[in-house]
This record gives C-alpha cells, structure tokens and sequence, in this order.
C-alpha cells in the first residue's frame, strides 16, 4: 500500500477525526500518555492465520491466500502499514518452515516486522514422521516418542534463533477421550521430564510459554488442561517458564480476569492468544463476542503490570490466535488488532486512585460505576490519532476496502490459493 494512498485516505477523514479526536481529548486527562502506550503497543499476527480457516464440516477459501512464507511477510506488514500495530509474526513449525531464514528475516525487517513466540506442532503427525502422536507427545507413555517430540520442539528453537525470535509456544493436545485411557499421574511426570529437557535448550535469554486449553481434540482430559496445571509445570520448570492464556482455552464461565490477575502476581504471565468465543475454541474475532470481558481482562493486566512496574509493550508476548471461517482473514486481524487497541486505550482510562479507595470502603456501585465509565468511552479517536501519528491510516478497514486490497491479491495469486495453518 503506497503511502500517499494513506495520506489521501487520512486526508479525506481529517476533518470528522479531527472533531472526534479533540471531543475525547477533552473528556479524557491523560489523553498524550495515552496515544503514546498505544503507539508502542504491538500485537504479534500468528503466520497460521493469513488463510480461510474451516472445521470438520467445511472450509470455503475465498481466494487470494498466500501460498508461502514470504507471501504471509508481506501480507501483515501491508496490515502493519495500515495500523502501525501489527510489528510481528508468531511462526508456527512445520506449517511455516523458513527455509532460508537469513532471507526471511530481512524480508520481514523490510516490512518492520520481527519474530515474537515460534510455536511448535505436536499436536498432528507430519508426512513421513516415524512415530505417531495419536497418544500424545511429551506425556507418551513410549519413551521414543517423547524424545520424538522433544528434539521437534529444540529443532523450533533453533529457527527461532537463526529468525532473533526470543520465546517458544508449546501448545500440547495431549490427553485422553476417555476414562481408564491415562494414569494422570504418569503422563504428568512424563510431561514434566519432556519440559525439563526442552527448558534446558532454551538460550538464556530465551522464554518458554506453556499454553493450557481445557479440551479438544481430546474430550476426556488434557494434561495442560487450566491455568493451574501451566502454573505447576511452569514453577517446576524455573524462572524462562511461564503461561500462556488463550482466551477460548477455558471452561465456560471461567473468570479469566482473575486467572490473569494472580498469574501477573506471581510473575508467571508470559503470553496471550487473542481471540474471542461464545461456545468453545471458535477462534472467533476479538472483542466480537464478550467486549467487556476483553476489558475486564485489560483492566486486570494494566493495574497488575504497574502494580510490578512492568513495560506495557513488552512485558508480556501479545498475539493474537484467531481462525476465520466466513471473514476475510486481513479483514478479521484488522478487527481483531483495532478491538485490542481500543480496549487497552480503556483500561488506561480507569481512575485507579478512585477505584481503590472505592475497593477499600466496600462501595461497590461506585467500584462498578469507575470501571463502566471507562467501557462506556469511546477510545476509537484515540486509537486513529495514534496511527494518525505514527503515518498510519485512520481507518484501515475502509482504505483496505476501498483499495480493493483482496481483489488485487486474487488477481496477483489466483483464486484456488490454500494457505498453510488452521
Ligand atoms: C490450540 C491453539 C494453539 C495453536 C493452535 C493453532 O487450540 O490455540 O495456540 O498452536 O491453536
Ligand atoms: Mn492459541
């Protein structure tokens, strides 16, 4: 995207966002602290959602997609052209293998992109893999295929290095589907030995986040089924150890605010997968679903990052874990990384000092009113004048409809594109 069509865009939406913009600036005390955190804000696109995601029942690729690594690079660092906030990719291996990773690191420096968590699958067996993960990987009750997994998890790492990425992922589908199938015990301490070898290859500097889901694809047990059991591994593990929270990776009803609250406390919150959901992991857009528990969130991960005097920016890997089934994918992670922003612009709005005194006379309507005050203001112009800033676009879904951005990609890559993840 040229960056005089940016300028023209922004030029013909100048006057209404400069009303809007001045409106809330004068609602708000700390709007300049604010566009600031905003603009250093930035969320990591997962390169395993840039194509037409679909289930057991179906998948309908509305074409475009691209068809390698290099094309993903330069499908977020157009979405990073247009919002200034989408800076980095999370890799998923095999799915997005970089085959010359000197070469793919400079694409992506080209693009002002840079590598968060590399993430590492198994959770399906690879053509030509030796050893099945049908019953799982790390806990298998075969020694072979834990080592299996184990050296597939020290390969990923390897690229992350050679990429400058400084995190793994490790998502574990392992489980069972039905009662009698596991010694819960046993397939915990396998685990936890499989952990210990891949945290002794972590560099120094490196993190290691444990993401928890509490089912699917196993529907009986999963042994990094909640936050607890990540916290155990990750405490037994050592201090390069730390939790992930998906947000469509709990039980229903779970209250994830809180969960994020004692995890930041304890110093054990590395990494979150962005999405929303209203059933199970439907990977849906964020903030489509449930917008105030999205806020509720950021408003426990504002006062517990200051509460440790953490950077906002890069104290924990932000990512987004999403799967578009009857949206355009670009479209989708617009959405998606605009929710995050606005949301996080709120958080930022909630008077602390007036909620804890609320908090410490038990006055809970006011407690309610404090946190709904913020939820209830419109940040959209505070987002747009950060991008406005940092030479984005005030309204990145309408230049990329308006420049007929996917029309060019299907023209460019053929309509029967099929890109590599979910
Ligand atoms: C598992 C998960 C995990 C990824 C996969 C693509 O549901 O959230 O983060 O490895 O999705
Ligand atoms: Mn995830």
């Amino acid at each position: 995207m040229e960056k005089f069509k940016i300028e023209e865009h922004n030029h013909s939406l100048q006057k209404e966002h400069q009303r809007r913009f001045e409106f809330i600036a004068s609602e708000v005390s700390n709007t300049e602290a604010i566009i600031q955190n905003l603009m250093n804000f930035q969320v990591a696109i997962p390169s395993w959602a840039l194509g037409t995601g679909g289930t057991r029942f179906g998948r309908f690729p509305g074409g475009g997609e691209p068809r390698n690594l290099e094309e993903k690079i330069e499908d977020i660092g157009m979405l990073h052209v247009l919002n200034n906030s989408s800076g980095a990719i999370s890799l998923h291996i095999p799915w997005d293998i970089p085959e010359n990773a000197s070469h793919i690191k400079a694409l992506a420096a080209q693009h002002g992109l840079k590598f968060d968590a590399m993430n590492s699958n198994t959770f399906q067996d690879q053509p030509g893999q030796e050893l099945s993960y049908k019953y799982g990987s790390l806990q298998n009750v075969n020694k072979a295929v834990r080592k299996q997994a184990i050296d597939h998890n020290i390969e990923v790492i390897k690229y992350g290095i050679e990429l400058g990425s400084e995190s793994l992922t490790v998502w574990l589908s392992d489980g069972s589907c039905f009662p009698g199938q596991l010694n819960f015990r046993k397939a915990f301490q396998n685990m936890l030995e499989s952990l210990e070898e891949i945290y002794a290859a972590l560099p120094n500097d490196w993190k290691m986040f444990l993401e928890y889901k509490a089912f699917e694809p196993n529907f009986y047990s999963t042994t990094v089924g909640d936050w607890g059991q990540s916290f155990n591994f990750v405490n037994k593990l050592g201090p390069k150890a730390f939790t992930l929270v998906d947000l469509g990776h709990h039980l229903p009803n779970a209250n994830i605010e809180q969960i994020v609250s004692l995890l930041l406390m304890e110093g054990k919150l590395g990494g979150f997968h962005f999405n929303d959901s209203k059933y199970g992991d439907d990977d849906l857009t964020v903030g489509s679903i449930k917008p105030y528990q999205l806020f509720l969130i950021f408003n426990e991960l504002v006062e517990g990052m200051d509460a440790k005097g953490m950077n906002h920016a890069n104290g924990i890997g932000w990512m987004i874990d999403a799967s578009h089934n009857v949206k355009d994918p670009l479209e989708d992670l617009l959405q998606s990384v605009e929710a995050i922003m606005i949301t996080y612009a709120q958080a930022l709005l909630v008077d602390r000092t007036k909620l804890q005194e609320a908090q410490n006379n038990n006055d809970v309507v006011t407690a309610q009113e404090i946190l709904q005050q913020a939820f209830r203001t419109d940040t959209r112009a505070l987002v747009a004048e950060a991008r406005l800033r940092s030479g984005a676009a005030l309204n990145p879904l309408t230049i990329f409809r308006n420049e007929k951005v996917r029309e060019g990609l299907i023209k460019q890559r053929g309509l029967k594109t099929f890109a590599t993840g979910l």
